[in-house]
Parts: structure tokens; sequence; C-alpha cells
């Protein structure tokens, strides 16, 4: 298992033969530069390789028509000049004698790439193509694509393995429209798609591309157009669209599939995009699509046409389907004013469709009200000019290539010894300890607590988490000694403090309370989540309710079994969308929590926390180390554990040491373990609305930590008034 890479040499033989400045960046070199760096990076070779085939004509009739094939096949007989004529008759579009066999080529990549992680030959991958694929439609060539390479795959998932819900992720900085047309109306494909718009003065300039286009008949809601009515959006901008309307959207639908149409020139430099979002992003943006439908990510090359930009998004991109810790998101993480318009104008959109959304929206004014068409937006001050982004893409190599990925993966340290625990293989069983001095030395901030074995399981986790600090781990489990969690978390802040850490993030959850003495300097962001506190003690230090089940709920627990009994919650039956509530009591054996059938939590509730709360605090602290700490009655499943601690390892540069308590390890550890090691988590079950107190709690909590915590904000107040929260 693991990461498949697909590519055909013979896709590098088309290219543009006339004069045309419009067409001529979609260049061969496109691929060799990417191919050329996952190589030098090692990346390559970690791979499977598959080599291409052409798909069928069979396969393309998928998607397009027999007319429309032959009149392509046609093109490898005609002369230059016979070529230019018809290219012609597109937008955008060049044909070349070798056009007819590289987008065959283009679309068997994408159809052995689904085949590879259908089959569960491997986890998820890359197809390496040209020509690009989402502007092409039934019957027509646009925008540098011939045949529809993700829809045609699409089409390919549902007809030979039956699937229901597949996503496509297009992060492509133009608009897919091809794809758009192409399951307009079909709610088993959800499209989305965020696109350099300019209130439609950027190419393809429709209408439709625009955020209240949301699909037709039963495809409403099944089209997610985000447009960007200005150029130089970054990092954050790209990481607030994500936790704030794809993710949310994606948990909702719960693909059995993603598809990424994986263009480039959303990135810094792209002469097209005109953006500055960094090549890290989109490790950071593929890390966060892990946690969907088991981490069956299949991604098909589409733009990017600044050689250096899309060799090293690529290789980000690879690097995360690997498994590999993604590098920190450098830059301001506060989106821009126009970021968040746009953010807004898709919620405003979607929420008829999206229970999700419909808990997260503000009372809302529309942009174009605010601006009106034909007004031009001024840049704002912080943003870059083209050219100095492209001057920053230099040294940000450098950087990337010095930062060593630690030789161990994934750690453990058990409390007590050889405890009987399956733990996945490539994890590192912690044998060795701290010195036995500075284990002491450590232990007197508690004398009490610390003697004997959980002396001994102290000084493991010292040794384990300066593995972290110095860079030879990249991330542990520590378990310890029962009772010890909460003294274990205090040593564990101090002796990161000590190491130099500037900005440590401690998601505890539980009965944890912050150590008392720890000074409120900003160095530590402390996060609770917990029963139903809501509290800012400070910017630092904040505790957020533990969404808890809706409606009639009772709980019996016997030696032997463990009874779960949950009622249509009466004031709004609408909230069942994907699954629903069990009518009937279930016994479950209390041997296998694992079973339980519905989370104990409403997973919606659980969702907007993560999404809208942690992720925009992590993202915005970012920390030098993750802590996540499982503290004595955590009240989290296995699956929600295992889905925080997926994507807390994005904060920190993957620098995350998660602590639990003895008696909680279960099962808990080896399905952290498989997280941390770069699995996806397991399912969080069928999506369930949050209850009205939850959100309550939630907005008023990011009410009051917006104006320190930027990334918290989903929707753009109107200007000039505060909140409409607060
Ligand atoms: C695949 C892709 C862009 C076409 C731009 C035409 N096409 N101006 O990025
Ligand atoms: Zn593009």
């Amino acid at each position: 298992m693991g990461t498949a890479l697909v590519y055909h040499e013979d896709m590098t033989a088309t290219r543009l033969l006339w004069d045309d400045p419009e067409c001529e960046i979609e260049c061969p070199e496109r691929l060799t530069a990417a191919l050329d760096g996952l190589r030098q990076r090692g990346l390559q070779q970690r791979c499977l390789c598959l080599t291409a085939c052409e798909a069928s004509e069979e396969e393309l009739g998928m998607v397009h028509s027999p007319e429309y094939v032959a009149l392509v096949r046609r093109t490898q007989t005609l002369d230059k000049e016979e070529l230019q004529a018809l290219s012609k008759q597109f937008d955008a579009v060049y044909f070349h004698p070798n056009t007819f066999h590289c987008a065959r080529l283009a679309v068997g990549a994408a159809l052995q790439l689904v085949d590879a992680v259908l089959t569960g030959a491997v986890h998820n991958g890359l197809a390496l193509v040209r020509p690009p694929g989402h502007h092409s439609q039934k019957e027509a060539a646009n925008g540098f694509c011939v045949f529809n390479n993700v829809a045609i795959a699409a089409k390919h998932a549902k007809q030979k393995y039956g699937l229901q819900r597949i996503l496509i992720v297009d992060w492509d900085i133009h608009h897919g429209q091809g794809i758009q047309y192409i399951f307009d109306d079909d709610p088993s494909v959800l499209y989305f798609s965020w696109h350099r718009y300019e209130h439609g003065r950027f190419w393809p300039f429709l209408q439709e591309s625009d955020a209240h286009a949301v699909g037709q008949g039963q495809g409403q809601g099944f089209t997610v157009n985000l447009p960007w009515n200005q150029v130089g959006m970054g990092n954050a901008d790209y990481l607030a669209a994500f936790l704030h309307v794809l993710l949310p959207l994606a948990f909702e639908f719960d693909p059995e599939l993603v598809l990424v149409s994986a263009g480039f020139d959303s990135a810094i430099g792209d002469p097209e995009g005109r953006m500055r979002a960094t090549p890290e992003c989109f490790a950071h943006l593929t890390q966060l699509m892990q946690v969907l439908a088991g981490g069956r990510i299949c991604a098909v090359l589409e733009g990017g046409y600044h050689l250096e930009s899309l060799a090293q998004s690529v290789c980000m991109m690879v690097q995360t389907l690997l498994g590999d810790p993604t590098p920190p998101l450098l830059g301001l993480m506060v989106p821009c004013q126009s970021a968040l318009e746009s953010i807004q104008s898709v919620q405003t959109a979607q929420a008829p469709h999206w229970t999700s959304l419909q808990q997260n929206v503000a009372p809302v004014l529309g942009p174009s009200t605010r601006f009106p068409e034909g007004r031009s937006l001024p840049l704002l001050a912080e943003n870059p000019t083209y050219e100095a982004a492209e001057a920053a893409l230099s040294p940000l190599q450098g950087e990337l290539c010095l930062r060593p990925t630690p030789p161990i993966c994934t750690a453990v340290a058990l409390a007590v010894p050889g405890a009987a625990l399956a733990l996945p293989p490539g994890v590192l069983l912690q044998e060795e300890s701290a010195l036995r001095e500075e284990t002491e030395a450590w232990a007197r901030l508690h004398k009490s607590l610390f003697q004997d074995e959980s002396l001994v399981a102290l000084g493991k986790i010292l040794c384990l988490l300066g593995g972290i600090l110095d860079g030879q781990v990249r991330n542990g489990i520590a378990v310890t000694a029962a009772l010890a969690t909460a003294a274990t978390v205090e040593v564990i802040i101090q002796r990161c403090l000590s190491h130099g850490a500037q900005r440590l993030l401690c998601v505890a959850l539980g009965q944890l309370d912050r150590p008392l003495d720890l000074a409120d300097d900003g160095r530590v962001l402390w996060l609770n989540i917990r029963g139903k506190e809501a509290a800012v003690e400070s910017m630092f230090h904040i505790s957020t309710p533990l969404p808890q089940v809706r409606g009639r709920v009772a709980v019996w627990r016997g030696s032997h079994c463990l009874l779960v009994f949950l009622g249509v919650p009466a004031h709004n039956p609408g909230s069942l969308r994907f699954g629903g509530w069990l009518q009937e009591p279930v016994a479950v054996s209390r041997s296998e929590p694992e079973a339980l059938p519905l989370s104990p939590q409403t997973t919606g509730g659980f969702l907007s926390c993560i999404l809208g709360l942690v992720l925009p605090l992590a993202y915005g602290f970012q920390p030098d180390v993750v802590l996540m700490a499982l503290g004595p009655a955590h009240g989290l499943q296995n699956a929600q554990a295992a889905l925080l601690a997926s994507v807390l390892r994005g904060p920190a540069g993957g620098r995350i040491l998660a602590v639990v308590e003895e008696e909680s390890i279960l099962q808990l550890a080896r399905t952290l373990a498989q997280v941390l090691l770069g699995e996806a988590p397991p399912s969080l079950g069928p999506f369930l609305m949050a209850s009205p107190e939850e959100i309550r709690a939630l907005r008023l909590l990011k009410a009051q930590l917006e104006p320190r915590w930027k990334l918290l904000q989903a929707a753009a107040p109107p200007p000039g008034s505060c909140s409409p929260i607060a």
C-alpha cells in the first residue's frame, strides 16, 4: 500500500507549433519539471510508478460525443495550417498531430489511478498528465483541455465500482466549467472549485462560475463555486476556504472517493493565477483532504505554468500523499477581506443545501450590495506584487530542501513495561529513558505523583519528547500512568519551554486544567475541550464545550453491555440528511467499543468544533509543537480522537505528541499510531447536525476570539460594524 504515480513520457510529445501567446505556457517542460522535482527529492522512487495506457474510445464516450472524439482523432493527420485553423474554432486550444495520443494517455492515466486506488493496490496517487482536462466539454476542447480526464475518471468510478458519492476538489486557479456542466444535475458528484474570477473579468468570463451557481435539479447543492475576486490570495485564504467551506460540506457529503483536479496555477509565481499561496500550502490542503473517504485520493494534474513553482507544489502534494509530515505554513495567518467576502457568498448560496453551513452563517450582506459590479477593488497593502512573489520562491526552495525528515516516524512510550499492544508496523516502541537525574529533576514538579512505575514512565516520555524536539522523531504517543496525565502534561510543557519552544499548542480534552503557575505570555495556547464549558480566560486560555448528543438519549452501562438509545429530535426531523437516528435500543458488547453504531456526540457538532475553532486557532498560532492530551473523562470516541490527531499534525510541521492515560489505551493508542504514521482516520459515522446550544456556544467563543485569531472568521463582518454575533 502506498502512493501511485501514473505517467507516460509520450505525454510530452504535444506542443504548440505556431505563435500564440495565450497557449504557449502549456508546454512539455511542465511535465519534465514536475517529474525531475520528484526524482531529485527521492519521491518518485518511493511511489508505485505506473505507465499510462491510452483510454479506449468507449471510455472517452462516457463524457464525449462520438463526433467530437472523431474530430480529435482526425487531427492526427492534419498539417500545421489545418491544425491551426481547427484550433481557432475553440477557446484557448491548440492541436498537434500527437494530441489525440497524448489526450488518450491522459485519460488512461486518470482511469488507471482510480483503478489502483479502488482495487486497494494503493492508498492514493497522482497522475502527471498533459493535456489537462477540466475545461473540456462534451463536444468541445477548451482552455488547453481536450478530454475531461477527471470527469471521465468520476464516471468510471461510478460505473465500474458503483460509487455513489464522489467529491471533486478543483484547486486549479481556473474554473473547471467542463466538469461543472457534465455533473450539473448529478447529486452523486460534488464538484468544488475555487478560481480567479474578479467579478467575471477573468477567463473564461462566465456567470456560472460565480457562487450562485449551485447545480441544477437533483444536483442542486452539488456544485460549489468559490470565486476569488482579487489576485494575491495566499495560504490563509486557501486554508480558510477549506476549513469554512469545503471540509464542512465534504464531511456532510461523506464521499467514497476524492478526485483532485490538481492545477498548480493557484500557487505563487504562476503568471495565470497571480496568487501567492506557497508550495507547502498544497501539502496542508492534501493533508486536510486525507481525512475524507478513508484517504482514497486520486489527484490528476491540470494547470500550473511556473515551472519551479509547479515542481515544488507537486512535490509537496506527493510527499503528503506518501505520509510525510507537512512543513510549517509560513506567512501571516490572516485571510484578506476579499477572500472572506467570497467565502461568505458561497456560504450564503449553499446554506439552503447544507446543514453544516446553515449553522455557521452569520447574518449576511451579499458582496454585491457592497461592491457594485464594475467597481474594482484596491489590492490589500500586504499583498506583494507578482514580481515580489516570484522573488520569494527561490529562498523558499533552499529552506524546503534543507529541512530533514526525522529518521523515526512515530514512537510510543508505554507506562507499563510490556503492556500488550498491537502497534502498527513502523512504530518504534520507546525503550530508552532520559537520564535518571534529569527525570528526577523534572519529577520534582510533582514529587508525590512520580514514583516507581510512573517515574519510569516519565523517563521514557522525556526521552521521546527530547527526540521530537531534536528532530530525531516525527511524532509520538505518551501513555501515562493512571492519574498522572495532568502532571505529565505540566512537565512536558515546561520541558518544551526550557528547550526554547516559542509557541506550544496544548489541546487538552476532558478534566485537565491549565497548570496554575504557567505564565500567560503567549508561549502556550491552552485549548480545553470538555463538558459544556465555554470560556475565554485569555486569548491563550480557552475552554470550548465538547458537543453533546441531541434528542432523547439514555445510556445504561452494565458489566457486559452498553445500551445506547437515541430518538429522533422532534424539533428538527429535517436534520437527517444521510444516515439517521436509531429508533431501537442497540446492545453493544462492552469489549467492543469500536462497534458502537452512533457517536455519543453529534458528528456535526464535533466537526464544527474542530474545523471552525480548533484548526483556525491552531493554524493561526503557528506552534512549534502540538500537545494533544486526553485527560480523564475526555469523552472522545476513538474515531474522533484519530481525526483530531490526524489534522493536528498540520500546524506544527508534524511535531505532535499525544498523551493518553493508561486506562484508555486499549484500541486508542493503536488507532492514534496509525494516523500519526499517515493513515486516514476511521469514519466518524453518519453526519448529524450540531445542536443549537453547541452552535451558540461556539459562536460566542468565536466572536470573542476573532479579534486575535483571524482565521476564525468564517464570514466578513460588514465594514464599519462590529461582528453580528457579538
Ligand atoms: C488547464 C488550465 C487554462 C486556460 C487559460 C486560457 N487552462 N487563457 O489551466
Ligand atoms: Zn488552470
